[in-house]
């Protein structure tokens, strides 16, 4: 079981913030919440002597975030479009980020103490900090656990979603992340990694290695796709895994979507196949027996359902054909990225033990190599739902 406590110095700490984005009252309770592989966040429960308020208190990881402001100003774009969209004033829908004094969404820390100036965010004890409204009574997934209902309702989270976006002007954007799903880029990276070897590691892998190698140009087909302009280019999530949508935990309505981070421009497949990958899989993402990392087609149909419920008359045909090959390359780009941050000795995805990027890669290519077995039965069921969503069931 993992400790979500935090000591007494990380405690006065999260107060400390609390009160810079103006809570006002005591906090009485402060856990650290340990989903995520990116940021640092903290659960904060606040009592102002009438009743108690539950934020969300997180660092912004800026060794993967350069940009902390413009993403900051990003979200607060796609905040406000989807409120304008949705016109809720239910709390437990929507993010509201809190600002400090000087008006910004985040607050600057200099060694710990709150500063006015947007400082280098690399630059040595600058943290870049953010607080917003805890969403009460809500659960989110780590693994579907085989249940369909998971992933049909996350594909009509994840597809509405998309859907509320198509009117966002996407050059209001910066990219949070450059080429942050360019998998011809990203297979390049990976390579250049392998050939440094930087922490000796390359043979502990090279089985795997091999296997991202003879894959490499079946991963730049959307690339080769975007070049040839054939799929739209759509301000998209980036990262649409089921712990990124907060459900109702008695009904598993979908609350709201968060990790609002890698919102940009990019390709729906890639959405699509990201929730494919995490959740319509038979075990969780770093798996340790390979042999239970299989493509599981009933959740697969389930999400697609859920999906195109949503999407059926937004998407163009060709993008319909892309969302099963985004499945098997996006499975495969995240492949290269665990084992290239293993490779260069586990600087980006936060890990619970020494091996554990290894792990997480082999499991992703275990899946992957599913996928690609199930590239047919994935393709008919989509064109089958999107049929049959569109009204137009002899297709
Ligand atoms: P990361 O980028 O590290 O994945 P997230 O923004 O996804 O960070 O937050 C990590 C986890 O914290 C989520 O998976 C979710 O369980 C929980 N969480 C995040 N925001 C909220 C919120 N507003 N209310 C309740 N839980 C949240
Ligand atoms: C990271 O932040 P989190 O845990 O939701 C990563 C995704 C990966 C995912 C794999 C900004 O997502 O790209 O697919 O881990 N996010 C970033 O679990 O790199
Ligand atoms: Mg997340």
């Amino acid at each position: 079981m993992i400790k979500t406590g935090v000591d007494p110095a990380k405690e006065e700490k999260i107060a400390y913030i609390c009160r810079q984005f103006r809570i006002p009252g005591d906090m009485i309770l402060c856990r650290w919440i340990p989903n995520g592989h990116i940021n640092e966040a903290y659960y904060a429960a606040v009592y102002d002597g009438w009743e108690v308020k539950q934020y969300l208190v997180q660092k912004i990881n800026t060794y993967v975030f350069r940009e902390p402001v413009g993403m900051m100003r990003n979200i607060d774009l796609i905040t406000q479009h989807i409120m304008d969209k949705e016109k809720t004033i239910e709390k437990r829908r929507r993010l509201h980020f809190h600002h400090t004094e000087s008006g910004k969404n985040y607050l600057v820390l200099k060694d710990g103490t709150a500063v006015d100036e947007d400082l280098d965010p690399l630059a040595d004890g600058v943290e870049y900090w953010r607080l917003y409204n805890f969403i009460d009574r809500s659960v989110s997934f780590e693994t579907s656990g085989g249940n369909a209902d998971v992933l049909r309702m996350s594909g009509k989270a994840f597809g509405r979603f998309l859907q509320q976006l198509q009117d966002f002007d996407a050059g209001q954007l910066i990219e949070s992340i450059p080429h942050f799903h360019d998998t011809r880029k990203r297979l390049d990276d990976f390579f250049d990694v392998v050939r440094l070897d930087l922490m000796d590691r390359v043979k502990e892998a090279e089985p795997e290695i091999e296997l991202i190698r003879k894959y490499r140009k079946f991963g730049c087909t959307l690339c080769e796709q975007i070049d040839q302009g054939l799929l739209p280019i759509r301000v998209t999530h980036n990262d649409t895994k089921t712990n990124n949508i907060l459900f109702d935990r008695n009904t598993l309505d979908p609350l709201v979507i968060i990790d609002l981070d890698t919102c940009m421009p990019g390709l729906a497949c890639y959405d699509f196949g990201d929730t494919i990958r995490f959740a319509a899989c038979t075990a969780e993402e770093d798996e340790k027996d390979t042999g239970r990392m299989k493509l599981d087609l009933n959740l697969f149909r389930a999400y697609t359902e859920g999906y195109m419920g949503e999407l059926a008359d937004v998407l163009t045909d060709r993008e319909k054909e892309s969302l099963s090959l985004g499945a098997a390359v996006i499975t495969l780009e995240l492949s290269s990225r665990f084992l290239g941050d293993y490779l260069i000795g586990d600087k980006y995805f936060r890990i619970d033990y020494p091996e554990h990027n290894l792990v997480r890669a082999k499991a992703q290519l275990a899946l992957f190599t599913d996928m690609m077995k199930h590239m047919d039965e994935m393709k008919e069921i989509v064109a089958e739902v999107s049929a049959a969503a569109s009204g137009c069931e002899n297709l």
